[in-house]
This record gives C-alpha cells, structure tokens and sequence, in this order.
C-alpha cells in the first residue's frame, strides 16, 4: 500500500510537471460572435434603392416609388458573383437615408409595396435570403437611422418606427449575422412634405443601448457595427485603408455614432477597456449606388489587392461594396474585376512554405507551447513563452535556400491582443537582415517586402503587454513584387 501511494504520487509530480498552464487571458478579449465575424474576413455591401434609378448618392426622400423598378432584378446573380468572387456574405442597404424600403414593411407605404417591381408584390429582402440560403452565403442588414422621408424624424416618435422596422427585419428574414447602423444623421429632407432642416443631437437622440438590446434579443449571434460598436467599430475612412497600428481595443463609452471620431477610429486604443475590431467598408467604384457614368471607373484587380492589404492585411475585415444597376444586376465590369481579383488571391497566396518546417524559438512556455505550433495549420495550437517574459523570437528553418517575398502572422486572441512591435528578419550571407518592421498584430496582419532567397525567417517580438501568444505564421512567395 506504501509503495502505491508513492508510485501514485511520483505519477501526480510528473503530470503537473509536464502540463503547463497555458496563459491567463490579458485585457478585453473578443466575444464568441466577434470571433466568428473575423471568420468572414471579406464579404460584400449592397447599395441599393431608388438612388439606383435617379441617379442620386443621398435620396431627399420625396422620390416617388415608381422610380424602383428593376427589370431584372436577380438577387442569385449577386450571391453567385459574391460566392465566386470568394465573399462569405452580403450586407443590404434595407433602407438607406431617403427612407425607401427594400421590404414590404408594415409601418410605411414608403417601400417597394407601393412601387410597380413585381405589381408591388416584390420583397428583396426575401430573394436575397433565398439566395444567400442557396450559395451558403451570411446576410447582414443596413437600416439608416436617417430617415428624410419619414414626417417624424427627429422626434421621440421615430425611434417607435425605427425599432418596429428593426424588428421586422429581425424576426423575418432568419439569421442576420450584422447589423449595420451607419453614422450619417440630421440634415434637410423631404420628411412627409415638410421639406426642412432637422438636426438632432447624435449623443442623446438615438437611445442607442435600447435599440442594441433589441438586436441581442432577437439575434444573438449578430454583430453591431458603428462608428462606436459596440461590437464593431468603422475604421475612420471610405477609402479602403486599414491602420498600421490597429487595436482590436476602443474606449467605446467616450465614443457615439456620427460623433467626429474618424482620426482615432484606424489605430483605436491601446488602453482600451472593450474589443471592438475595426471593418473597411468601400466601394469597388466612386459612389455607393450604382451610377451609369461611373461603368467605366470599376476598380481593377490589381486595386482590389491593394485594398486587400490594406484591410484584411492590416487586422480589419473587408466589406466591399458592389451596387446592383438599374436591371437590378451586379454591372459586367464590376464582376470581371471581383472574379479577376480571386485569381489574383489565389495565385499571391497560392505557395504557402512555412507549414511543417523546422522551428526553434528563443524560450517556450513547454512543450504544448512550442514554436512548431505556429506552422502546424492548427488555429487552436500556438507559440508563447513564460509569463515574466515579453519578447522572444521564432525561426523558420526551411533546410534550403527559398524565395519569400509574403508573410501572414496571427495572434492568439482568445486570450487578448497584446503584441505592441515586431520584426522580421531572413538569413542573408551569415547574417541576419530586417525585412518587416510592424507593430500591432491582433487576429491577421500580412505584410509584403521584396523577394529574399534565405533557408530561415525569424520573428522576433520586441515588444509585447503580456507574454506574446502567436498562433500563426504563413510564409509565401507572391508573383509580382
Ligand atoms: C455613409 C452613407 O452616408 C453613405 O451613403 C454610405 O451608405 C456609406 C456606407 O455610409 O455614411
């Protein structure tokens, strides 16, 4: 019985040894939703309404309803162009600021119900489910909290019809999985005839909080997006362009929509106290709705890349905005672009070389954290060192000379962002050269520099809030420069 009990005990000695508690999580850290929206990564807007057949980017909100009429609207077209462009979504504009709704919804006649598409029969909503259902795509929605058709904005009144609206598009159309509540607020409008100036204050006017409890009631799962959040901030620019530095962080309660915040919305903050990742929302051409003088000015594949960088590459996600013409189709130029784009991905991160290879790393936490992780493909493994300890670097040893020119890295953000600078570095003629300098990384950054022929890369971490947690390191050799 002795011999059992210190058999026993030398077992419990060893298996504490070996298994070393992984990290405890530092700072605000993301929720189950937003960690499924980093998973869309680049899905697509859809600005359309009567703006489409006037011609208009802001609607008065005076435009008859006759003046929506598609005549071959196929919401299948834009959810195959979106699948095949490689989107994992569609966001609508369900009513922009002129107040026309894309749905039939109860609460004003001010929607496609009273147009001639479909005798008034139509829903766009509905086919755009159905077709986002078929291509296995998410769908989101934007409801502009503008409104300069209805005759009661800017009075308590309004917020009833908005959260009505809300509802409907909530509880009707199934899972939503974000919602968009754009910035754009007040001004002159039609406002049911009035046809006068209404400014309401952005801060107070809107009850936000009470509008947010709505989309957690009845989706759960769906993201908010604004200006402030509060699950997904606006990156401060409609010109496709990430921050460098990007914290996943944001002082939110100092912030509110249409509130002049752009300047701190790229970088965030790094003493944050919520996690409120940063989107880009573009247009793939000048304007939101689609403008016939504007077939010619699509952005071509090789801008869309750019774009790519820029957003996606820089720890933001990319919703690229696409608008459907007055067929109610997405325009030839714009799908030859999106498709080309995909080819352009595939072949810029077609050659993937740092999975499998051989690491090392200056210290690891042990052996369910070693470097090896961080090329495994594995999104739950990762790299980190000992808690006292916040910088460290990692070396991928590819055994023979090989051309780099890419590299993608990612945190482990389950427990919190928290590298603050990093480099890179290849082995070059016995030494070793820096090729990236960066400083944030949160859920992805990649970066590019000119092709190096080296047999190992080294990530070094040089400065960091807590033990660095990395997840994932890609290495590729893009064509091109
Ligand atoms: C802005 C709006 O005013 C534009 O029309 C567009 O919808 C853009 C995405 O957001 O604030």
């Amino acid at each position: 019985m002795k011999n059992f009990f210190i058999v026993s005990g030398l077992w419990l000695i060893l298996i504490s040894c070996s298994r070393v508690a992984p990290p405890e999580p530092f700072g605000p850290l993301p929720s189950e939703r937003q960690l499924s929206w980093y998973e869309m990564e680049y899905y697509m807007f859809v600005h359309f309404t009567v703006n489409t057949f006037t011609d208009k980017e802001w609607g008065y909100g005076d435009e008859k309803e006759s003046v929506f009429n598609p005549t071959e609207l196929d919401c299948r077209q834009w959810a195959k162009v979106a699948k095949d462009a490689g989107m994992k979504g569609i966001i609508i504009t369900a009513k922009h600021h002129d107040g026309f709704c894309l749905w039939p919804s109860d609460y004003t006649e001010h929607s496609v119900k009273s147009s001639v598409w479909k005798n008034g029969q139509g829903d766009v909503l509905r086919e755009l489910r159905e077709a986002c259902n078929e291509s296995g795509l998410k769908m989101g929605v934007y409801l502009s909290p503008w409104d300069r058709n209805s005759a009661v904005y800017g009075t308590p009144e309004y917020l009833v019809y908005y959260r009505n609206q809300l509802r409907e598009l909530l509880t009707e159309y199934g899972d939503i999985f974000e919602v968009w509540f754009d910035g754009a607020n007040g001004g002159d409008g039609f406002y049911g005839g009035a046809r006068e100036t209404r400014r309401i204050d952005n801060k107070t006017y809107y009850d936000w909080p009470n509008t947010h409890q709505i989309v957690r009631e009845l989706q759960p799962n769906a993201v908010m997006f604004s200006d402030a959040g509060p699950d997904i901030r606006w990156v401060g620019n409609e010109r496709g362009m990430g921050s460098n530095t990007n914290w996943c962080l944001l002082r939110r309660d100092e912030l509110f929509p249409g509130g002049n915040f752009a300047s701190i919305l790229g970088e965030g903050h790094e003493d944050g106290n919520y996690w409120v990742p940063a989107e880009v929302d573009v247009s793939i051409r000048r304007g939101w709705f689609w403008h016939q003088s504007q077939d010619s000015l699509v952005r071509s594949p090789e801008n869309l890349m750019d774009l790519y960088y820029a957003s996606v590459g820089r720890n933001c996600n990319l919703l690229l905005n696409v608008p459907p013409d007055k067929r109610g189709l997405l325009h030839e130029n714009d799908v030859r672009s999106l498709l080309a784009f995909r080819e352009l991905r595939e072949k810029e991160f077609g050659t993937e070389l740092a999975e499998g290879k051989k690491t090392s790393a200056s210290d690891s936490r042990g052996k369910d954290y070693r470097a090896s992780n961080v090329v495994d493909g594995n999104p739950e493994t990762y790299w980190t060192t000992n808690d006292d300890q916040t910088t460290g670097d990692i070396t991928i040893d590819f055994g023979t000379e090989t051309k780099v020119n890419r590299i993608l890295l990612q945190e482990y953000i389950k427990l919190g962002q928290r590298v603050q600078e990093f480099k890179v570095e290849a082995f070059l003629n016995g030494e070793w050269k820096p090729v990236v300098e960066g400083t944030t990384i949160g859920y992805k950054v990649i970066r590019k520099f000119p092709v190096v022929k080296t047999n190992m890369i080294r990530l070094t971490i040089s400065k960091s809030k807590a033990c660095p947690v990395i997840s994932n390191l890609e290495l590729f050799l893009a064509p091109g420069d």
